[in-house]
């Protein structure tokens, strides 16, 4: 049944009684007393007499009446822990004063409880829900919003992210997204203009959400670790299972299996499996070729735990041995990654960093007669060498220094892709090798440990035995050829 049939059937069945899900779920979620400390530290570095607004992502269409599986807005879930869509949340600086004459500093909107839209969708937290799984204590429904007197006026500085342009308007409903953020320029006066208007700060939600952000609390690296070293098991149990008439498709499905059967909800963005030339593509994601064959296979695939991203890449050659070649290159970007760990700590930034490793790269490049001049390094490595993760594959930050409790990825890359100017023998080779480490004051920690990283491990890991070897399936009926 579409969805659309819903809406009519749903009205003839106006008995449905509430929808109760399975309540075997992991345990391991963000704590109300992480998400009520982050609110706190936003409140902190807020100015006086100011108010921040963070919103749920939109909804997206996939096609006709389904629609993509949601992802919430990270900020939104950083500060709530909420992960519904059609939700608005306004902190306060200082308390504010309701009508009756209680206080309040934080308005959760969330989406209403709706058994006949819960029995399609799944179950909602509603207000009663958030008020006791989330600890917010002022949670409304979204239609209370409209309602909901608040004199924007008076407040110095409305901290908000850009506002959403493109939002679906369900003739359904209304009080999703696309109601509240009407009834917030409208109550708030926010014009097409508000970009100009210093009342308005766009660069303070995203100042202070990096400050933010860009620190992990102890409660954060627990899930981190956790996404990191179930991306690496994925890595390893992938190079025991490569084999030259495998598909790509099939390398990055063994990768979500993997990451699946430890419990990761998502991939923190589009797998990235590509062997030979399509390693060039640096977010490759059709992952279309039928047989890997003799290639190096570029494979950066990350998991999401509990909303936190991995983000590792590894690079295989599928038949278990380098060619010179391949060696001579993946040695170099090794050699580059290992420059750049070595000064990763307190203090460094990031062009200190970058420019270390891209030395590396373009003297090695140079010796090995790739490319004439240092300068031509930057087109076979075309890219920054790293970022910051955690709730974002490219999480938000504000420093131009390293700090204690970042998380960053270090992945220096060369790419040579077909018909480039150099000799034949390099065509086709990509490589790139990315790990995630953990700042600390004197040094790092490695936190992608687990995915080995060394030719000889990997060369030892590929030849063994993958539980995948004996996996066959019946042969398809349906594959016979023509009509
Ligand atoms: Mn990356």
């Amino acid at each position: 049944m579409r969805l659309r049939d819903f809406v009519i059937v749903a009205t003839l069945l106006a008995t449905t009684p509430a929808f109760a899900q399975e309540t075997d779920l992991p345990d391991d979620y963000l704590t109300p007393a992480f998400h009520a400390g982050r609110r706190d530290s936003l409140r902190q570095l807020m100015p006086a007499n100011s108010v921040a607004i963070v919103w749920a992502y939109p909804t997206r269409n996939f096609s006709n009446d389904v629609d993509y599986v949601y992802h919430q807005n990270p900020d939104l879930y950083y500060f709530t822990g909420y992960k519904e869509p059609h939700s608005l949340f306004l902190l306060f600086k200082e308390p504010q004063t309701a009508a009756d004459g209680s206080t309040y500093k934080e308005l959760l909107f969330v989406q209403k409880r709706n058994a006949q839209a819960e029995q399609w969708t799944g179950k909602r937290l509603g207000v009663e829900g958030a008020k006791q799984k989330l600890g917010l204590t002022h949670v409304y429904n979204g239609e209370d919003f409209k309602n909901t007197a608040i004199d924007f006026s008076k407040f110095e500085k409305i901290i908000l992210d850009r506002l959403p342009t493109d939002i679906a308007n369900s003739l359904y409903d209304n009080a999703d997204l696309y109601d509240l953020i009407q009834q917030l320029k409208e109550k708030a006066q926010i014009t097409d203009n508000y970009a100009q208007d210093k009342r308005f700060s766009t660069a303070l939600f995203r100042q202070y959400t990096g400050q933010l952000r860009e620190i992990k609390t102890a409660e954060e690296l627990v899930l981190l670790r956790k996404a990191v070293e179930i991306s690496c098991q994925g890595q390893a149990e992938v190079m025991k299972a490569v084999r030259p008439d495998m598909s790509e498709r099939e390398a990055q499905g063994l990768h979500e299996f993997v990451h699946k059967k430890y419990g990761a909800e998502h991939v923190g963005y589009p797998s990235i499996v590509g062997a030979g030339n399509n390693g060039c593509v640096l977010h490759y994601q059709e992952n279309e070729k039928l047989h890997v064959e003799n290639r190096m296979v570029l494979m950066d695939v990350g998991a999401e735990y509990h909303g936190y991203t991995a983000d590792v890449t590894r690079t295989v050659p599928a038949n278990g041995k380098f060619t010179p070649e391949q060696k001579a290159i993946y040695e170099l970007v090794y050699e580059a990654q290992e420059a750049a760990f070595k000064l990763c700590k307190e203090g460094t930034t990031w062009q200190e960093l970058d420019k270390v490793s891209r030395g590396v790269i373009a003297d090695g490049l140079l010796k090995l007669g790739i490319i004439s001049k240092k300068e031509e390094a930057n087109k076979y490595y075309p890219h920054g060498l790293g970022h910051h993760i955690g709730l974002d594959v490219h999480d938000r930050n504000a420093s131009t220094k390293l700090k204690k409790g970042m998380v960053i990825t270090i992945e220096p890359g060369i790419y040579i892709p077909e018909n480039s100017p150099c000799d034949k023998k390099w065509w086709t080779i990509a490589v790139r090798i990315e790990d995630d480490l953990l700042i600390r004051e004197k040094d790092y920690e490695l936190l992608s440990w687990a995915a080995p990283r060394k030719i000889s491990e990997i060369e030892k890991l590929v030849a063994e035995k993958s539980p995948l070897d004996n996996f066959t399936l019946p042969k398809l009926q349906s594959a016979k050829k023509g009509f």
